[in-house]
């Protein structure tokens, strides 16, 4: 108990700090192109790491059920109003542990059990909490769905426009999580109004680009907005909901005590340590580079055979079909044979696809993580060309083994988190 406040990790337990330095060696040792993920700043990573975790917050700012919570009330206050100046949204709620908890959320104060819905297809690019049979939105409301069309592997406007009124939702879904090019908000409320219905946007994905004026803002036309914060916003693992004033108490009472308890106030912390990040200009000049480098990945990953759905991307995404109609090879199989070259990415159905999910046609990229980093177009253009040959390839141990120098030659060129890097040796040393 001596050393109760003061023992390091790799003394008290060994075998977690050498999994979390692994990670650490992984992140670093890699090449990161999952969409959905993105680096955080040391200065996040220490919000989050802090004595907050020891406090219960239940309630919201100066209406708490429990003492001491002056100090909470600071970082949660601080992170509502950056918020608030960062979205231009009348009322954000930052308590959500992630994004599938500010969705049902929007859900239960916008709706009452058994209401329609119409939600993206997750196969088109959807999210599960936006209707799928087996998520809490499928099961406790009645679902419709629109998808992308067939040719263009695009939002059809004109055919969501049918669908609104042939099914009447009281709550139109907009947002995705694997749809690459610009979701015209404008046009889903205006279809959103023609039927009653009130619209959510999730911007889980592009919420970095909103932030920064790069991708049209869904505030002025949706109701109810939610976002993850560790995407493109490049804060740490959690969620926020955000609505008009007028749903602002309902909204906070199905966040507390609808569906959560006590908030995670060393998370709200980091929220608002990247919140006041992505107000800086920086976080612009990051959010451009985002968007060239997944135009030179798109380039490249043309220019290697490879077909890209929709022909391309606006935003930090790209969908890549792998599977070509059988002449190339499944998302499952790219996903592996790019993981043993240390390149990350995520299998991912391509729109009407005809193989399952858990094998899929295609492969989601996305170019936050490595943009983070500090890797320009010169970069993406030799991953590009790398993915390319992997997956014309994936059995070549030739390929493999130069690709992998490779990987980590660039790798070496861009350094993340020096500090948080043990060496394994001293961990060894402790008893296990
Ligand atoms: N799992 C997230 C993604 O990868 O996009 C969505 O929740």
């Amino acid at each position: 108990m001596e050393n109760f406040f003061s023992a390091d990790i790799a003394t008290v337990d060994p075998l977690i700090s050498r999994a979390i330095d692994d990670e650490v060696r992984r992140q670093t040792d890699g090449l990161e192109l999952i969409a959905s993920e993105n680096f955080v700043s040391e200065a996040v990573l220490q919000a989050m790491g802090t004595a907050f975790t020891n406090k219960y917050a239940e309630g919201y700012p100066a209406k708490r059920y429990y003492g001491g919570c002056e100090f909470a009330d600071v970082v949660e206050n601080l992170a509502i109003e950056r918020a608030k100046q960062l979205f231009g949204c009348d009322h954000a709620n930052v308590q959500p542990h992630s994004g599938a908890q500010a969705n049902m959320s929007v859900l239960l104060t916008a709706l009452e059990h058994g209401d329609q819905i119409l939600g993206m297809n997750l196969s088109h690019g959807g999210h599960l909490t936006h209707g799928h049979p087996l998520n809490f939105s499928g099961i406790n409301y009645r679902v419709a769905d629109y998808g992308v069309n067939k040719d263009t592997e695009q939002i059809d406007y004109d055919e969501l426009q049918r669908i609104a009124e042939e099914s009447r939702p009281k709550l139109l879904i907009c947002g995705a999580s694997a749809y690459p090019r610009t979701i015209d908000f404008a046009r889903i409320g205006e279809i959103a109004r023609s039927v009653g219905a009130k619209v959510m946007a999730d911007i889980a994905h592009i919420a970095g680009l909103v932030a920064t004026g790069l991708h049209p803002s869904p505030v002025p036309h949706c109701e109810f907005v939610t976002t993850t914060t560790h995407k493109t916003l490049r804060g740490p693992r959690g969620g926020m909901a955000m609505c008009k004033e007028e749903f602002a108490a309902d909204l906070n009472r199905r966040v507390f005590p609808g569906v959560q308890g006590g908030p995670l106030v060393h998370i709200i912390a980091a929220k608002a340590v990247s919140f006041g990040e992505a107000l800086r200009p920086e976080f612009k000049s990051y959010q451009q580079q985002v968007l060239a480098n997944a135009q030179a990945l798109v380039s490249a990953l043309k220019g290697a055979g490879l077909r890209i759905v929709s022909g391309g991307t606006d935003n930090h995404l790209l969908l890549v079909d792998v599977f070509m109609d059988g002449k190339g090879i499944t998302g499952k199989a790219a996903e592996k044979a790019l993981d043993e070259v240390r390149i990350t990415v995520n299998k991912n159905t391509i729109p009407f696809d005809t193989n399952k999910p858990f094998i899929a046609s295609g492969i989601r990229l996305g170019t936050p993580a490595l943009t983070t980093r500090g890797m320009k177009e010169a970069e993406m253009a030799r991953i590009g060309s790398m993915i390319g040959e992997v997956i014309q390839d994936p059995e070549s141990d030739e390929v493999r083994t130069r690709v992998k120098r490779e990987v980590a030659e660039i790798t070496a060129r861009f350094p993340m988190y020096p500090s948080r890097l043990r060496s394994n040796d001293a961990v060894d040393k402790v008893s296990m």
